[in-house]
């Protein structure tokens, strides 16, 4: 590298050791919402979620979470593991109010937030309405703001950087407040464990073990090179994450990066004429959420799960912005095609459409779309009268 190049990567190194993020997450969000508005729930292994054969949990409280109950479990299996469990269903306002309120009070500090769901956000403090030096004062206060005004608690992280500032909201989880300085960050990174890392999932974390990575001091000993070829994308990020690296900004013109819905049936389907029937009313639906949001993109992605839960997805970009029925049916029709549905009766069905026009224009740095949340909103399906009736299109 030149010096005068590697003089200008130091500088901007500096510049974001320099930067002061605060992540903040609610606490198990829906369950604490419910626990508070009715004490009788209190200190009981609760789930949010539809009680009946097809329903979701879409989040559990921590006495649940010790049997095994988790977000995105079917409502059977979390029953099976935790016969005294409390199905209670969701209320999604409440949950919205809350999150208003949280908002209000992070731009008491600042207006440089970015939300990534309903209870977190990344909160830029670098300069700040209160003049306040230290990030960790500003957490501390917003922690206890938010529990005296929503009765809820809070965990926060604080660092440099979004990455080290969102896994440190999640290191002492619940209640928490974790800092990572940047003197410091090397040495947390080092002894974190692999599992623990932003966009880390279950199978990541298995296909990381099987190369011998179990934290972040091993992921360092791996080349980029190496990371790109067995992660694609994501190897960079890893390869970066592994050094503290992140100077992606918080960005806060939210801007959507997707619509979609998705639909799990009553009964699993794999005739054909079922899921012809089924793929329609999905790209009605589709069509309904392009036309509310006005959303422009250009790439249909269809995702199906299949009865035993594991799930593929398969998406088309064309140059056109998907917006009619005229556009979306065929393609859907053409990506259902792709799928082997036969010996897999299917149990949930989704489209969505991404890959928005605007994103294009976004400077490489920006990589906005890498913070979009991996889950849709949990809907259960109604089924449609030809389908309850067994009937066939
Ligand atoms: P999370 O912040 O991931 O979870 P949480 O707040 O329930 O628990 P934690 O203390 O570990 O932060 O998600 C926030 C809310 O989003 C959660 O309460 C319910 C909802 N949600 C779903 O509906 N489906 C999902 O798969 C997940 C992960 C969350
Ligand atoms: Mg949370």
């Amino acid at each position: 590298m030149k010096v005068s190049s590697y003089l200008c990567r130091r500088k901007r190194d500096m510049e974001n050791e320099r930067r002061k993020i605060i992540h903040v997450d609610m606490d198990q969000f829906f369950a604490a919402v419910e626990q508070r508005d009715n004490p009788d729930l209190l200190g009981k292994p609760v789930a949010v979620g539809y009680d009946g054969e097809r329903g979701v949990v879409s989040t559990a409280s921590y006495e649940a979470r010790r049997f095994g109950v988790h977000s995105a479990q079917s409502v059977m299996v979390a029953k099976r593991l935790c016969p005294d469990l409390i199905i209670v269903p969701g209320h999604y306002n409440k949950y919205k109010e809350v999150s208003a309120q949280i908002h209000d009070i992070f731009h008491d500090y600042t207006d440089i937030i970015e939300p990534l769901s309903l209870d977190e956000a990344f909160l830029d403090v670098t300069s700040n309405k209160v003049d306040e030096e230290l990030a960790v004062n500003i957490a501390v206060d917003i922690k206890r703001r938010i529990l005296e005004e929503t009765q809820l608690t809070a965990s926060a992280g604080v660092s440099y950087c979004k990455f080290l500032a969102k896994v440190a909201s999640d290191y002492r989880k619940p209640d928490g407040l974790c800092v990572v300085h940047p003197d410091r960050a090397l040495d947390f990174i080092a002894q974190l464990p692999i599992e623990r890392f932003w966009l880390v999932g279950r199978k990541t974390a298995e296909r990381m073990h099987r190369l011998g990575i179990h934290n972040g001091y091993q992921l360092r000993q791996f080349s980029l090179q190496y990371l790109t070829d067995k992660f694609g994308k994501a190897g960079q990020l890893f390869y970066d994450f592994a050094r503290g690296i992140d100077d992606r900004p918080v960005v806060t013109d939210w801007v959507r990066k997707s619509v979609g819905c998705e639909h799990t049936f009553l009964k699993d389907i794999s005739r054909r004429s079922e899921v012809t029937i089924e793929l329609y009313h999905t790209v009605l639906e589709l069509l309904e959420r392009i036309q509310k949001t006005q959303f422009k993109g250009h790439t249909l992605t269809l995702k199906v799960k299949f009865h035993d839960f594991t799930q593929i997805t398969r998406s088309l970009t064309v140059n056109d912005i998907l917006m009619e029925k005229a556009q979306i049916l065929p393609l859907a029709k053409q990506l259902m095609r792709e799928v082997d549905y036969a010996q897999r009766p299917i149990r949930l069905l989704g489209l969505s459409v991404s890959h928005a026009e605007v994103e294009e224009e976004k400077p490489l740095h920006g990589q906005v779309e890498t913070w979009e949340e991996g889950y849709l909103p949990f809907e259960e399906m109604k089924v449609s009268p030809d389908l309850s009736k067994g009937g066939s299109a």
